[in-house]
């Protein structure tokens, strides 16, 4: 069962040869997908072999296969983290009953959008990241981008799947739909505001892959508590895949705050551009801006949506089994940070509508982190500057925070005050330019461009100069 039958045309763990409309369906589906891939997925590097890891078991240990693969023949499928025995649901009205193998009709709508929400995401995704390719900083580099990529169109797969497992026509729709919509677009736009944002550069998609794919791991980590048990499982397994796309983050932003550093310190120079790094403030916009739109992901500090998902046992809290509490909240309180008039205050709100929040208030947690350990790295090297993230309502479009003006340092403040300040905090038109000046591919293995470090180890123990991507083509 852990094992992937990879003889089928979809692979999968889920017995889908027994089920021929369901595999009729999907069979339908994966042409489209290619489309949509083809049109909106990597530009270029599509003939090209690249160095991916594809998920060949459901097992914890030795899960990923490596090997060279060409993007299109990659062995997108169905993967569900293995079952529990005896699963219970563990919050909301329906505590302690056994978790869902189908959907419970009466919550069908609730849950089908919950599932596209998240579907959603992952196609913008690859359409935000599209171009990056020929701007690669490293080979290393272009492959963890191409590796994100596949992993997110497979995050698709495993909401299509549900979709046309349990949703039938309304399911099948929506899944044409999440190949419809495209990030950015006037017309068709993507469900949730960050993606569609643009990602025009490395800096850009190393903050994403920080802020907003953590958005992704506090979302699925909620979704697996689901008392809808192919939803547990699925987003088990996706959770997996994400880590990856975090460290990715992390790593890059950090090695980028490593070089600038190190010019700092060899040129006695806060102005590393003149010498051809990104200066520590503007990448502190860039956190300013990617964290912002990311927190805005989470939705309104106070939603009766949340509270609806939790009561029907759809979507539970971060690490809900690990609570120590009576998992309804029916009584229970938390301290929301929000606006009331012009003044910041924390109010203990019901515990139920405040769920978003308490979300919220995890992923700040695990952000901070990232950030003390960047900032380790600028003490080590005996600077003065700490990376810091802006307060919760800094430029917030969701929520209570939407309404108004608040610096990074967590005041409310005039409309005026912001025109002023604004290009102090968030990313410039020149910021962009600039930036963009120093996305020259560095494409011979082993070399990487001037603005961002090395990492300190290779994929798959293998060395930084391999050729993790194939650009030319190999005879035979
Ligand atoms: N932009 O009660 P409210 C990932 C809408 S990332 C636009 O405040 P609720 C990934 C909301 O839809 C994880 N609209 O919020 C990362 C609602 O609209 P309707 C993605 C927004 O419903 C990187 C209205 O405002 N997964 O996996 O409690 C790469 C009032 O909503 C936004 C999920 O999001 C926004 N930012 O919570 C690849 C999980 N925020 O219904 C992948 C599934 C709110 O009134 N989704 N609205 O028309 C959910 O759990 C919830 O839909 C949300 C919103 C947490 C997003």
């Amino acid at each position: 069962m852990a094992g992937v039958d990879y003889l089928e045309r979809i692979p999968n763990n889920v017995n889908l040869r027994d089920d021929r409309r369901l595999l009729r369906a999907l069979e339908e589906w994966q042409p489209r997908f290619l489309d949509w891939w083809r049109e909106m997925g990597p530009e270029g590097f599509q003939a090209n072999e690249v160095y991916l890891r594809t998920a060949i078991s459901v097992d914890r240990e030795g899960w990923a296969q490596f090997g060279y693969v060409k993007m299109p023949d990659y062995r997108w499928g169905i993967f569900l983290a293995e079952p529990e025995a005896d699963r219970r649901i563990a919050f909301g009205d329906h505590l302690g009953k056994p978790a869902w193998p189908e959907v419970p009709g009466e919550y069908r709508g609730v849950l089908r959008r919950l599932i596209v929400t998240q579907g959603d995401t992952e196609p913008a995704s690859v359409e935000q990241q599209r171009h990056l390719g020929r701007t690669c900083p490293s080979l290393y580099d272009l492959r963890n981008l191409f590796q994100v990529n596949v992993e997110e169109g497979r995050h698709l797969w495993a909401m299509v799947y549900l979709l046309h497992a349990y949703f039938g026509r309304d399911g099948r729709e929506e899944a044409e739909a999440l190949l419809q919509r495209r990030s950015g677009d006037g017309d068709k736009p993507r469900i949730l505001g960050a993606f569609n944002e643009r990602t025009p550069d490395w800096l850009s998609f190393f903050m994403f892959c920080f802020f907003t794919d953590r958005d992704g791991k506090y979302q699925l980590a909620s979704l697996q508590e689901s008392g809808f048990d192919p939803l547990s499982r699925t987003c088990r397994f996706m959770l997996t895949e994400e880590a990856h796309h975090m460290f990715v983050g992390e790593m890059g932003v950090g090695r980028i705050v490593q070089k600038s550093c190190e010019l700092m310190r060899q040129h006695r120079t806060d102005d590393v551009r003149r010498h051809g790094g990104i200066d520590l403030a503007t990448m502190q916009r860039y956190i300013n801006f990617h964290y912002s739109v990311s927190l805005d992901l989470f939705g309104s500090e106070v939603s009766t949506n949340a509270a609806n998902a939790f009561t029907m046992g759809l979507k539970g809290r971060f690490e809900e089994t690990k609570k120590d509490d009576d998992h309804r909240l029916a009584d229970a309180t938390y301290p929301v940070t929000c606006l009331e008039g012009d003044r910041i205050v924390t109010r203990d709100l019901p515990a139920l509508t405040a769920l978003n929040e308490r979300l919220r208030d995890d992923y700040i947690a695990d952000c901070q982190r990232g950030v003390d350990r960047w900032n380790r790295t600028i003490k080590e090297h005996g600077i003065d500057v700490e990376l810091r993230l802006p307060h919760r309502g800094f430029h917030r479009a969701i929520g209570s925070f939407g309404e108004a003006k608040i610096s990074p340092d967590g005041r409310v403040i005039t409309e005026a005050e912001w025109d002023a300040k604004h290009r102090e905090w968030l990313p410039t038109p020149e910021d962009a330019q600039f930036v963009a000046t120093l996305m020259r591919p560095a494409v011979e293995p082993g070399r990487f461009a001037g603005w961002i470090a090395p990492p300190a180890r290779g994929i798959n123990g293998l060395p930084l100069d391999h050729e993790y991507v194939r650009l030319t083509r190999k005879e035979g």
